[in-house]
């Protein structure tokens, strides 16, 4: 086997012996399942001993650790990922077949780990491989929810929720570390007393208190990998045994802690991009925060007497201000419990966290009523009023006399506590997640504190584990680009470019396209055996796969499909390339017009799909539960990769890069990463449309514009816009998508008309569609733009993100493992 550490019969007969002792059965007798829990325990098993030796060389190193706050790490499954980063993946492989098992099979036995909503928790699950890959000392903090994202099914076309009962069958890589629990307080009130020494301490009373319980999951790096740790945390009551508050009569607290402790990691708020101020997310957010920081207190001082040097050893990188009640918990427990003084705590406090930003959507921006805030965390909130009191002070000395200043600045203001505002002034770092995003920060969004302090404000346009998203997920492209440039790749990316002299190699390019057309054989099946739908992998695959939100536009893409259509059956003799248009989309359970447009993409599905008359020439598939692992089949099949979102909305984005990298062709506004996608590539190798960032903004600034006009005099548009209300695709309900059209042209709401530019663009956007056809009727022009995709994609490795926070954010030295030690 390629890692020394596997033996093929060695491996086997520990799956045999674990198939045992877990469930009393031989290999004949076992189900896929067991098979899947057997063979997980043996490659934990092979882990254990790198993980303990890497934690060991951690404490003999005592190297500086991040600390990676999430409320989400998007994980998808384990055991293929394991696989590949201990690199056993193939021989393991082989060793199932050897026994009439198949190993993608037993892979689909396991639940995605969908701790997370979207591109915010899967960017943190890349991190994470990165940062054990590179060596890094590094601890994901997060929450174990009991339901994860939750279950899409399509019925009628419509989305409906199903919890996501991920630990049903146990989760064979995680430890409960019930040793390390730690207590986190809520509610109650505060006061002072004297000390024996005269100091006044703070007393808090009155409260209620859960158990914080971690479980850790190793995290395992490629090659000599090294094995970090992803913590997340459990709630337990803290009293369950305790009778004696029974006898105290406090029988209403112990039930009241523990119907605290039940609800708290129950479920993830499946909101992406939408903040929904409720009470339990805030209580969410303290647990893991307080009990994180708590821990890495503990770990730190086990080693250091000055708490004072704590930032010589940590860092707290909050994900977003999910977690920025960090700034004020890690206050509380240099003064309370440390005994610091207040200035001694704020510059420590100010030396350890660091903060990202991942939206400038307004919706997403947290801020909490003053009176929820303080009476869940009344310590924290007297801490939080501090710290205001004294960065108010700051801005006033900055600009006397400009109370607007204040107005737009202060943490806490208008009855509310403004959780980005508490992150930026704790932090010594703010950064965005592309170049573009980290300028309309600075322009525009978080101007005001950039003026204010310049330097914390840096750019790392973020990244994705090329083991996941091409090693594990397109194993035949994978070998295809080792057997020519070797697998250096898999470590660093930028070896990509090696593929450029390929680009117009005849050979290559059929082999290229080649590997395409296999992997959208695959989707096809997948999508006949899901769907029931048979769609033609000869076709275009253009795939928009991403969570639903207005912003991110799928309305302009089943618009134009609508539009093509109408266009297919007026011109039946046109010539048309077959398209298969795929779309894989989550809503917000409570996004009435997400979800609306989830029934539209079916109705349109429905109806094309079924009409006999336009000869297969377009297929719409809405493919159901849009997860990890399902996106790794479709990125490896995806010719076209959409990335349509109105410019200056989408901070980033990540699918787009996991789609360059297995060699789609961008068609996309100059939005987020794609602008630099389209750097790396060249403007000629992806199709980009719309208005600039800089337009949007202009025309945000001077109250939108008028769809009207365009609705009056487009016959096109107004054709499919009056489709959506004349009962076209839903005989049976014609008003049904009356929402969609109001959204678009009237007037009815509050909100602007068409607050995303979809008319605006339409055009453009269905010009950009033409082009893709007529390229891709130009079989080798494309395979070289494919080629071309792939081999620019290196820029995109989260290992070229996560050096870059090492090197300007986080300084860490990497930890040295040696596993004979
Ligand atoms: O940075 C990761 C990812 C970006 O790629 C996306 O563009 C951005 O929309 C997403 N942001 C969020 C914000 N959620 N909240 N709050 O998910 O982050």
């Amino acid at each position: 086997m390629q890692n020394e550490l596997l033996n093929k019969e060695r491996f086997m007969q520990n799956v045999k012996d674990n198939l045992k002792t877990l469930y009393r059965r031989n290999m004949d007798e076992a189900n896929p399942q067991q098979i899947f829990q057997a063979v997980s325990y043996t490659v934990k098993d092979i882990i254990i001993d790198q993980w303990l030796a890497t934690q060991k060389a951690m404490d003999e190193q005592d190297p500086k650790i991040v600390y990676y706050l999430s409320m989400e790490f998007l994980m998808g499954r384990a055991l293929g990922n394991n696989l590949i980063n201990i690199q056993g993946y193939k021989e393991v492989e082989e060793a199932l077949k050897d026994i009439g098992f198949d190993l993608n099979v037993i892979e689909d036995e396991e639940r995605d780990w969908a701790l997370g909503n979207g591109g915010l928790g899967r960017l943190a699950a890349c991190f994470l491989d990165s940062l054990a890959t590179l060596g890094y000392p590094a601890y994901g903090c997060g929450i174990r929810y009991k339901y994860g994202m939750f279950r899409q099914a399509i019925i009628n076309g419509y989305q409906v929720e199903w919890p996501d009962n991920w630990l049903k069958n146990g989760n064979p890589f995680e430890l409960k570390r019930a040793e390390r629990a730690k207590e986190v307080k809520f509610g109650g009130y505060v006061r002072w007393e004297n000390d024996e020494h005269g100091h006044s301490k703070f007393i808090h009373e009155g409260y209620q208190s859960v158990l914080a319980v971690p479980y850790d999951v190793p995290i395992t790096g490629y090659g000599d990998y090294n094995i970090n740790t992803l913590r997340i945390w459990d709630a337990e009551p803290m009293n369950i045994f305790e009778l004696e508050s029974f006898d105290k009569g406090d029988y209403q607290k112990a039930v009241q802690e523990q119907n605290l402790a039940k609800n708290l990691v129950e479920v993830l708020y499946p909101n992406d991009n939408h903040y929904a101020g409720k009470e339990l997310r805030l209580k969410q957010q303290y647990f893991f925060v307080s009990a994180s920081i708590q821990a890495a207190i503990e770990k730190y001082k086990k080693k250091h007497d000055d708490i004072r040097k704590l930032y010589e050893k940590a860092v707290f990188q909050l994900n977003d201000t999910h977690p920025s009640v960090t700034v004020a918990e890690l206050m509380r427990i240099l003064i309370d419990e440390e005994g610091l003084p207040w200035d001694e705590a704020w510059e420590v406090t100010n030396k350890t966290c660091a903060y990202t930003n991942h939206t400038i959507m307004a919706e997403a921006l947290e801020k909490w009523p003053i009176e929820l805030f303080s009476r869940l965390l009344p310590r924290i909130y007297q801490i939080v009023e501090e710290i205001n009191r004294r960065f108010v002070l700051e801005i006033q000395k900055n600009y006397p006399g400009d109370s607007k200043k204040i107005e737009k600045m202060a943490i806490i203001y208008d009855g509310q506590v403004k959780m980005a505002h508490l992150a930026i002034a704790g932090s010594f770092s703010v950064n965005g997640v592309a170049h573009l995003h980290t300028e309309i920060l600075k322009k525009k969004e978080l101007k005001d504190f950039y003026e204010m302090m310049p330097l914390k404000f840096n750019n790392k346009t973020n990244g994705i584990t090329q083991r996941r998203f091409l090693l594990h997920g397109n194993h035949l492209l994978a070998d295809w680009i080792s057997d020519r440039i070797g697998k250096e790749w898999i470590t660093d990316l930028t070896q990509l470019s090696k593929l450029k002299v390929y680009a117009e190699d005849k050979k290559a390019q059929q082999e290229f396209m080649n590997i395409k057309y296999k992997n959208k054989e695959r989707v096809a099946k997948y999508i006949l055996d899901h769907n029931g739908v048979s769609v033609n992998p000869r076709s275009i695959f253009d795939i928009q796969v991403k969570r639903l939100h207005e912003y991110k536009r799928q309305l302009l893409n089943i618009l134009h499909v609508m539009h093509l259509y109408n266009v297919i059956k007026e011109h039946p003799e046109m010539d048309f390339y077959p398209r298969t248009f795929i779309f894989g989309a989550k809503a917000a359970a409570g996004y009435r017009i997400a979800k609306l447009t989830i029934k539209l993409i079916n109705a349109v599905a429905d109806v094309i799909n079924n009409d006999k008359s336009i000869q297969n020439k377009i297929k719409v598939v809405f493919i159901e539960d849009y997860n990890v692992s399902n996106a790794e089949l479709l990125f490896a099949a995806a010719d076209v990769s959409e990335q349509i979102s109105t410019a200056s909305k989408e901070a980033s984005g990540t699918g787009n890069m996991k789609f360059m990298l297995n060699g789609a062709l961008t068609i996309g506004t100059l939005d987020g990463a794609n602008v630099e996608i389209v750097e790396e590539v060249g403007i000629e190798n992806a199709f980009i449309f719309g208005l600039t960032a800089d337009e949007v903004i202009q025309y945000e600034q001077n109250g939108g514009y008028n769809p009207m006009d365009i609705f009056n005099h487009d016959q096109d548009i107004r054709k499919v816009l009056m489709q959506l209300i004349n009962g076209f695709y839903t005989p049976d309900e014609p008003e049904l998508f009356r929402d969609i059209y109001n959204s678009l042209l009237n007037t009815h709401s509050t909100s602007r008309a068409d607050t995303y530019f979809i008319l605006k663009d339409f055009k453009e956007y269905a010009h950009a569609q033409k082009r893709v056809e007529e390229h891709y009727r130009n079989q080798k022009a494309w395979a070289k733009s494919a080629i071309l995709n792939t081999a620019c994609a290196g820029k995109f490795s989260s290992d070229r993100t996560i050096q870059e926070y090492v090197d300007d954010i986080w300084k860490l030295k990497k930890v040295v493992v040696d596993l004979d030690k």
